[in-house]
Parts: C-alpha cells; structure tokens; sequence
C-alpha cells in the first residue's frame, strides 16, 4: 500500500489550522488546557470528527472521542494523543497523532475497510499539565489513576477551578471517565529529542517511558536590606534556590548517564533589585527511566533540601505535583510497529521516551505502543518545533499499517 493512501496535504493543512487556532496576536502559540484557545481547538477538532461520519463522545473529564463501529460492539482499538500545549508551542506535539489518527481513520474510509471491531481516536485533557497539575491528567482518569472529583477539584496556577474552566468552555461531557475500554493504544508522536535524527532513523518503535516526578519547593527566608545587610547576617531565599538548581545540574544530572532534572519555574518575592528575597518558589522536574536511579535521586534531593535548610537558616516545603514509575510498552505491540516500519523499507529503532505521554496512562489498562518520528534539531516546546513532511508521512503510514492489522482482527 502506498504511503500516499494517507493524505499527508489535509494532515500538514489540518495541522497548521490547529496552530493558528491558538495563537495570539503576536502568533504566538499557547493552547492551556480548558483555555479559550484549547475550546477553540477542541471546536475544530470536534468538527473534523463529526464530518469524517464519527460519532462525538465527551467524557466527565473532556477527553474528546471520536468513535468509527465496527461490525461488532467489542472494545475498541484507539489512536490518540492530546492537543492542548505549553505556553509558546510548536504545532506538532499531541496533534500530530490526533491528526494523523483521525487520518488513518479517514483513509481506512476511503478504501473500504470495515473494521471488526470499533476504531476510536482520542484527544486526552490537560496531558501538558501546564495550568493543573499533573499532567496526563485526561489519561490518567480515563485509566482510573485519579478519581474524577479530585481532577475537577484541582486549583490551578492561575487560581481556577478546574471543574469550573471545564464547564465554562463547555466541555464537561456526560460520558463517565473509562467508559471506553479499549483492547490496545497506540499513540503516534514526534519524539522531542535528538535521537532518531542523530543517528539518521526514521521511525522510533518506543519500549519504555522514564519515571516523572513533579515537585513544587517553597523555600522561606527574611527579607532585608540588599545594601546593609553583611552576608554573614543574610537569609537569603533567592540564593538557596539557585543552590538547589546547580545541585540539581552538578550532583544528580551530572552523576547519571539518564537522570535529567529541571527547574522550569522561578519565582522570587518580593521581586526587587534591592531586597534580599524572602521566598522563593520553585518546581522541580526530575526523571529517569530507571526504577532504583529514580527513586534514589529523589531522596538525594530531599536530602540536599535538609541540609540546605539548616546551612542556609531557610525553611524549605516540598509540594507533590506528580510522580509516574516507568512505564514498559506492550512488547506484541512494539514488535508490530517495528514489523510495520521495517516493511515499508523505513529504517527503526527501539527507544526509550523522554518525555511523558497519554499512552503510559492507557498502558494501565490495555496493551499500548508508541511511534516515534524524527524532531528536527530535538527540539520541541519551543516555537522551532518541527518534524519534515515525509517523516510525519511515514510516521502516519506505520499508524495506518498497524491499525489496519489489529482492526481486522488478524492475529499475525
Ligand atoms: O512533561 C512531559 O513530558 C509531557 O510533555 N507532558
Ligand atoms: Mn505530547
Ligand atoms: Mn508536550
């Protein structure tokens, strides 16, 4: 089958329809979940699903379903990702394997497949974790991971309500979270990172995803006079959070071929060029795919944070934003992806996700399986976010390949 059944020119279209959506006046790209910018892409995702002849299901949480039945009422095979983004984007991450999902739904249209079972692709709420925390959130309700209430309950950095928001943009659906089963997932993704390009392979076939661990610090020291005060005298939040970043960089990261950390967020108080801070608040993102490194570099961080706190006279409190273990892919359903690639004379390779997604939630619950395509330059949640059109061709063939397998039920 050519890689030309997928039509490319509608996902490169739809892709930067998506985009545009989100963007504000300078075009600049932010699409936070449950934002007037994720309604507005919710609003044109929902209408591609609907003239595409899917049935629309929203569910308790807004995970956005478009549903293709099959001959028989079974559970469903699902393609999906999300779409809401980071502040200041790119157009690909997340919408790229929705997109290219409800492509492969539409190409399978075309050529007169009849599923077996139902063809279901997803858009997961707030997988960024931008504005609420954690992130995945969607997925790990749909996955039973949070309790609906509690994700509803959830106050965000800007002070709302996550319940409220969902409802203010209207989509607070009356399917209950999990309610759609499915027999396995796949999800479709540019990889973020440098990998595949570096070493000039098209397709990743993903195994695993490392272990997250979100931390908000709030670090509480006495302001004073930047002028009067002797160093000796200070206690001085600004410094001790700068200490946990180079900590973070020159003890853990540098003692670890895999653990990566970063401070994302900084924000000091009161914020003056002449007073010594009184607080600091800070987050920490920490991963490795590793179980044992995980988890030891976490207690070597709260370690650092108690012997931070008595040498620098500061009090310092920790808040959980989130913490996933590491994730293993559904091996039958890696082997099929790479199957796939190498059939169509794509070169593959199996690789290790750096980055958190929706299916290391569905993996919980059904067999799941990631695709990886080349990130030009690794770069992404940035505005130079790209991935070349023949790569997101291929990428969306495999998708196709491996769905059409599974969706007529053929075991080999
Ligand atoms: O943080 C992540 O890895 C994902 O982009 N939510
Ligand atoms: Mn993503
Ligand atoms: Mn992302």
């Amino acid at each position: 089958m050519s890689q030309s059944e997928f039509d490319l020119a509608r996902l490169l279209a739809r892709l930067d329809a998506l985009g545009d959506s989100a963007r504000d006046a300078d075009g600049v790209l932010s699409r936070l979940a449950l934002s007037e910018q994720d309604r507005a892409g919710r609003d044109l995702l929902a209408g591609w699903l609907r003239a595409a002849g899917l049935e629309v299901a929203i569910d308790a949480i807004g995970n956005i379903f478009g549903i293709w039945r099959g001959e028989i009422d079974a559970a469903p095979l699902m393609l999906g990702s999300h779409i809401d983004s980071v502040v200041d984007a790119g157009i690909y991450d997340g919408c790229y394997g929705v997109l290219a999902g409800l492509g492969v739904i539409e190409a399978l249209q075309r050529n007169g497949f009849e599923p077996v079972f139902p063809l279901v692709v997803a858009a997961f709420t707030n997988e960024e974790g931008n504005r609420y925390a954690p992130d995945m959130m969607g997925s790990l309700v749909h996955a039973g991971g949070l309790a609906l209430e509690r994700a509803l309950a959830t106050v965000g950095s800007d002070g709302t309500l996550l319940g409220d928001e969902l409802r203010r943009i209207g989509y607070a659906g009356d399917l209950p979270p999990g309610a759609i089963r499915p027999c396995a997932y796949l999800e479709l993704h540019i990889e973020q990172g440098p990998m595949l390009e570096h070493d000039g392979i098209r397709i990743g076939a993903v195994e695993n995803l490392q272990g997250i661990s979100w931390q908000e610090i709030t670090i509480r020291g006495v302001a004073n006079h930047a002028g009067t005060t002797p160093t000796r005298l200070r206690c001085d939040a600004g410094l001790a959070a700068a200490r946990v970043a180079t900590f973070l960089r020159d003890e853990i990261a540098a003692g670890s071929a895999t653990t990566v950390a970063t401070v994302g967020k900084l924000r000091l108080h009161p914020d003056v060029i002449n007073v010594i801070p009184s607080r600091a608040v800070l987050t920490v993102d920490l991963r490795d795919p590793d179980a044992e490194i995980f988890a030891r570099a976490e207690a070597r961080l709260a370690e650092f944070l108690e012997w931070l706190a008595a040498r620098d006279g500061v009090e310092i409190d920790c808040r959980r934003l989130a913490r996933f273990e590491p994730v293993n892919f559904d091996p039958g359903l890696v082997a099929a992806v790479d199957a796939a690639a190498t059939a169509r004379g794509y070169s593959c390779r199996r690789m290790t996700s750096g980055a958190g997604h929706d299916a290391q939630m569905l993996a919980r619950i059904c067999p799941a399986a990631m695709i990886f395509v080349p990130s030009r330059d690794g770069i992404s949640h940035n505005p130079r976010e790209h991935t070349a059109p023949d790569d997101l061709a291929a990428g969306a063939a495999v998708l196709l390949d491996v769905t059409r397998k599974l969706a007529s039920g053929s075991a080999d």
